[in-house]
């Protein structure tokens, strides 16, 4: 069924299917929602065999949303009673392609199941972590291999379907902070390659974070009161220079120091130290570090 499953006594993914419609977009102000599924599964998948089993969804990280703060699960079948303790996981993917074997943990939480059965999302705060490129959402709990099938599956964004993954293992114990190797799971289901396509009732929510770049100082209009925008474009580039060749005191200067006095930029940028600018003042320390931040690009 899958070419990518692997031995080790465990056996084929079990579901029960149902009918769907409906569409959902929720986008609350200043957050980016991040979310495959159209709002309603209809397909509960888990396991034959006893294990933690993990699902989740690989996502495009937006410049708007890169710093991931919730996780939200709409669960399939678990007891109603008591809860069901989760796992909840975000992953970084250094290379970006979709495939989360090779991800890394930069998060992790707990909670419980809570309304089992039914497409109401469920939020799980994390401690907020900066994602780029593509990253992995996911959560696992431990299951019988018999009634429970807690991966609630969208199998009308089927189309979206390599994007949905599921992980599992006869004991798949990844107590946090211990990083979990997903490469290593004995079993391991890209949901494309499952009977039932589709992807996860599985979701993040992510707010702005400037980490894109030292040059990156003004949005795309070039309005110097606007702050970063995690893009580089002709934005940046006309307000450093508006800046840069103002007269000398006028306040508006400021907008072009970004580095001292030797082109050293402070903090989380690239090439950043703790001990760089800005330093009051827009001399040719600015200059370089612009120069060399716009054409090294955005992260
Ligand atoms: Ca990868
Ligand atoms: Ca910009
Ligand atoms: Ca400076």
């Amino acid at each position: 069924m899958n070419s990518r499953l692997t031995s080790s006594g465990l056996h084929s993914l079990a579901f029960s299917a149902a009918i769907v419609s409906s569409l959902l977009t929720s986008h609350a102000a200043a957050q980016v929602v991040y979310a495959l599924d159209d709002g309603t599964g209809s397909v509960n998948i888990g396991p034959t065999f006893p294990a933690e089993f993990m699902w989740g969804n690989v996502f495009d990280a937006s410049p708007a949303g890169r710093l991931i703060n919730t996780i939200s699960v709409a669960y399939g079948s678990l007891p109603t009673s008591p809860a069901t303790p989760v796992r909840l996981y975000l992953f970084e993917d250094p290379t970006d392609d979709l495939d989360p074997r090779d991800a890394v943990l930069v998060a992790t939480t707990t909670g419980l199941s809570d309304q089992p059965r039914t497409n109401v999302f469920i939020n799980y705060p994390i401690t907020p972590t900066i994602v780029r490129g593509t990253f992995f959402v996911a959560a696992s709990c431990q299951v019988d291999g018999v009634s429970l099938r807690p991966g609630r599956l969208d199998p009308q964004t089927n189309s979206q379907a390599a994007r949905a993954w599921v992980f599992g293992a006869n004991t798949f114990t990844f107590p946090a902070p211990t990083l979990p190797d997903l490469a290593a799971s004995p079993y391991i289901l890209n949901m494309s390659q499952n009977i039932v396509r589709g992807t996860f009732l599985v979701r993040a929510t992510g707010s702005f974070i400037a980490d894109c770049s030292p040059a990156d100082i003004a949005n795309t209009d070039g309005d110097p009161n606007s702050g970063p925008d995690n893009q580089l474009d002709n934005g940046d580039f006309t307000v450093f220079f508006t800046a840069f060749f103002a007269e000398q005191g006028d306040p508006a200067r400021l907008a072009a120091d970004i580095a001292n006095t030797d082109g050293v930029v402070a903090s989380m940028w690239p090439g950043g130290s703790s001990t760089g600018g800005p330093d009051g003042q827009v001399d040719n320390g600015d200059f370089q570090a612009f120069f060399g931040a716009f054409f090294t690009g955005c992260r």
